[in-house]
């Protein structure tokens, strides 16, 4: 049987938040419950000289009942002692964007092409996750989407997360403008 465990879950080895650091576009995600970013989701890491990652995203939202806007959103990651997890602390540059504290797992990456992101907000008894979320990116090399050599991978690494068969596409419409938030 397969092992679905969060805490056994492979994450990325000997992660390197600089070479990670630039942007990367969702072209895969898999939701969390309750608000999340539709589509149209970018994101930004850097690494600032404490050597602390941050980012912005991006992503088009649907809040109040259904008012479509692009929300631009800040988030900072603290270390732990994997270099692949973080906890990250995230909010919106307006007050009524969302806030909170996430786990930001790097799964897996080759730093130009493909990375796979997890999260689980909220862990059951036995060691599943209840509540999670996940993001394909593609690097703005391909913004259309991977690589059909990328694919496979990232198919084994949704199926190692117990999340095969759970992601939608991520479209890149423009929905949210190149406005100066993100470089
Ligand atoms: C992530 C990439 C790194 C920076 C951030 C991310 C997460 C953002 C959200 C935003 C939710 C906003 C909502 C607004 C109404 C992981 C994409 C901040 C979870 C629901």
């Amino acid at each position: 049987a397969q092992d679905c465990q969060v805490a056994n879950f492979q994450t990325m080895q000997n992660f390197d938040k600089t070479r990670y650091a630039g942007t990367w576009y969702a072209v895969g995600k898999k939701d969390p419950e309750g608000l999340f970013l539709i589509d149209n989701i970018k994101a930004q890491f850097t690494v600032e000289e404490d050597g602390k990652m941050t980012a912005k995203a991006v992503g088009k939202v649907n809040i109040l009942n259904n008012w479509e806007m692009c929300a631009e959103m800040f988030g900072t990651f603290e270390d732990t002692e994997d270099p692949s997890k973080f906890k990250m602390k995230y909010w919106g540059i307006a007050s009524y964007l969302q806030s909170g504290n996430d786990d930001h797992w790097v799964i897996d990456t080759d730093y130009d092409n493909y990375a796979v992101h997890y999260s689980c907000r909220l862990l059951d008894s036995d060691g599943t996750c209840i509540d999670s979320y996940s993001l394909i990116f593609s690097s703005s090399r391909h913004p259309g989407g991977l690589r059909p050599e990328d694919q496979p991978i990232v198919t084994q690494r949704k199926n190692e997360l117990c999340l095969l068969g759970k992601y939608r596409r991520v479209d890149h419409t423009g929905f949210c403008p190149n406005n100066g938030f993100l470089q």
